[in-house]
């Protein structure tokens, strides 16, 4: 405490003296609180038992009393992985994810993965600890000085500070509501080091605080609007359903698969609803994807943009005649932000309100006379996907030196098959897409990955964070680039001793690692990295496992031990350096110039 000597009493709790004051009454009669304790204690009382956090000042004390008080706190070596451990703790849990940070750079490190939880529809608040109002106002020169919600409050769904210790209470509550309701976002919460040490009787300080009653309403959609989708699916001779992770986030998962059944509509889940429904269903349109986007007539989003993930609805994708042309396709959208239809094409059905509901009620008009779609429709999508599987067994079956993307790949699917439970974090460009096509997914919200803005660096706090509130195992798939951006994080991993098996496809590079510096110069070529580098030392440094493969079966062996083991594990999988494209499969957003050198 900076400003104020802790005095416990009897029961434990704090009381304080301000410097030269003499106390009124004895200190150790009265009960008193201050600003820490009442922070966390609205946590508490809100069902927050777990932050993410990188500690220093103002909130050293914070995250030491919090730990005291029974909240798990888990301390990471840089807040954007703190900060992407809560985003995802949020998705899974629908409880808030706190991330904790100190002020200027933690506050900074931290909101990369705020904006990123806001764009990704994650519920999360970033608490942060932030330097005098009055100095940071006038300019003086604080220590770490920044006018820190001003720079959040456009990047995040909404931001609060509180500046007097009986204002804690709604500061949270205010927080938890904007994270949750309607669509799910990033929260910031700004409390500055003088909040802290202020103190308050504790009874007076208890009833500030609140209890957030129904942080996340249903929202029932309109009769006219159910009614609406109904009449232009019934109609559909060729539809299709997109699962987005929205409909992931809203745990509504047997009124999704009833509603896919009942109509037998084919599905397309994108990456993050893989899973939603087992991969291997047979409904499921993912193998036949280039196929059924611009042939669908009919296409119900639930819980998904079309955003650039599905191409704006338009182009080429979706059978336009030009890369900006609307292929002609009726949509119906279910989604609980009401803005969101319209965005890039016409949505003739918007269906607004919770999954939950909006799924429910369009169930409830699907009878047992509900039309079947076509068979020649479901004939279709079944020839294509079974030919396209067909020919990526082929590929998965080869068994080339080097290993390649494939021959690895074939190796964590199997194991991936084999432990349904494990949560499976992945991050690259062709170590992301190629794994997110042949990896299946067989229970919901196992699949964590870069989301909308294709981010790098989330792998170990989404792998952290899995561990954590998830209480499984994890396999988390790497590029070498990717793995780079919070590798240090496996140190984080060790010191919880977590079950967390990292795999890094090792090209040696971004998108691969075979390119050379064109001028002949000394200098590496930008996308090279050090050849055959051994990321396996970096985990045994801290006392995890590390193990360097290079065949299919050394491989498999490696992610079996870990799996059977549980312990901290990194097997760095040295592939063909020549294999993967650039940006993977979305090389058409790359430009490249067309002049030579
Ligand atoms: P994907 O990237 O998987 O296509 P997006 O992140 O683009 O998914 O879309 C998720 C959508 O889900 C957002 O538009 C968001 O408003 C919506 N959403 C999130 N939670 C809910 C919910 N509980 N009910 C309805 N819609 C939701
Ligand atoms: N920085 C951030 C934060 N996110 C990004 N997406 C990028 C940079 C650009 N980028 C990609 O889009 S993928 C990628 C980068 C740097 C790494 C690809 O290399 P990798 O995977 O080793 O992770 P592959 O398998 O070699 O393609």
């Amino acid at each position: 405490m900076d400003n104020a000597t802790a005095v416990r009493n009897a029961t434990g709790s704090a009381t304080a003296v301000r410097p030269g004051e003499a106390p009124a009454v004895h200190a150790a009669e009265i009960e008193e609180t201050d600003g820490f304790h009442l922070v966390i204690d609205a946590l508490k009382l809100n069902g927050i038992d777990t932050i993410f956090a990188v500690p220093g000042i103002p909130i050293t004390d914070l995250a030491r009393k919090a730990q005291a008080a029974g909240i798990r706190v888990i301390s990471f070596r840089h807040e954007q992985s703190a900060g992407y451990a809560a985003s995802i703790a949020g998705f899974l849990t629908q409880k808030p994810g706190v991330c904790l940070t100190v002020s200027a750079p933690g506050f900074l490190n931290g909101l990369t993965a705020l904006a990123n939880a806001t764009t990704n529809c994650f519920p999360m608040i970033q608490i942060s600890g932030s330097s005098e109002r009055e100095v940071i106002d006038l300019q003086q020169g604080d220590y770490e000085e920044m006018d820190q919600l001003a720079i959040a409050k456009p990047l995040a769904k909404a931001a609060f500070r509180v500046l007097h210790a009986e204002d804690i209470g709604v500061g949270i509550a205010r927080a938890i509501r904007a994270a949750v309701s309607g669509r799910p976002g990033g929260v910031y919460l700004d409390l500055p080091a003088k909040l802290f040490p202020q103190v308050m009787d504790a009874a007076t300080g208890a009833s500030t605080l609140i209890k957030v009653v129904d942080p996340a309403p249903r929202q029932i959609p309109s009769r006219e609007a159910v009614d609406r989708a109904l009449a232009l699916l019934k109609g559909a001779k060729k539809p299709l359903i997109i699962l987005g992770k929205g409909a992931a986030y809203a745990q509504e998962d047997a009124a999704i698969r009833a509603l896919v059944e009942k109509t037998g509509i084919p599905y397309l889940p994108m990456s993050m609803a893989k899973g939603l429904l087992p991969d291997t269903h047979e409904q499921s349109a993912a193998a036949a994807r280039s196929f059924v986007l611009p042939e669908a007539d009919v296409v119900v989003l639930i819980g998904a943009r079309l955003n650039w993930l599905l191409s704006h609805g338009k182009g080429k994708t979706w059978g336009g005649k030009s890369p900006t042309a609307w292929g002609g396709q009726r949509y119906i959208q279910i989604d609980i932000s009401p803005q969101e239809a319209d965005s890039n094409v016409r949505i003739d059905a918007p269906v607004i309100g919770d999954i939950g509901s909006c799924v429910s009620a369009l169930l409830a008009g699907v009878g047992a006379s509900w039309p079947k779609p076509p068979a020649e429709w479901l004939g279709a999508i079944a020839e294509r996907r079974n030919r396209n599987v067909a020919k990526m067994a082929e590929t998965l079956a080869k068994n080339p030196t080097p290993m390649n993307f494939h021959s690895a790949l074939n190796v964590v699917r199997d194991i991936v098959k084999a432990n349904p439970d494990a949560y499976f974090v992945n991050e690259g460009a062709n170590a992301l897409d190629f794994t997110r096509s042949i990896v299946d997914m067989v229970k919901p919200r196992k699949r964590l990955d870069v989301g909308t803005w294709g981010v790098m660096g989330i792998g170990m706090g989404f792998s952290i964070a899995a561990a954590v509130v998830g209480g499984q195992q994890v396999i988390a798939v790497e590029g070498d680039s990717a793995f780079g951006f919070s590798g240090m994080e496996v140190e984080t991993i060790c010191r919880y001793n977590l079950p967390v098996c990292v795999v890094i496809l090792n090209n040696n590079g971004v998108y691969r690692g075979n390119e050379v510096n064109p001028t002949g110069g000394a200098d590496p070529h930008p996308l090279g990295f050090v050849k055959a580098a051994s990321y396996e030392k970096l985990m045994e440094a801290f006392g995890g496992v590390g193990v360097r493969v290079t065949t299919p079966a050394e491989l498999r062996a490696a992610m079996d031990e870990a799996l059977r083991s549980k312990r901290p594990t990194l097997v760095n999988a040295l592939i063909d350096e020549g294999a993967g494209t650039e940006s993977g499969r979305i090389s058409n957003l790359n430009p490249v110039s067309k002049k030579k050198s």
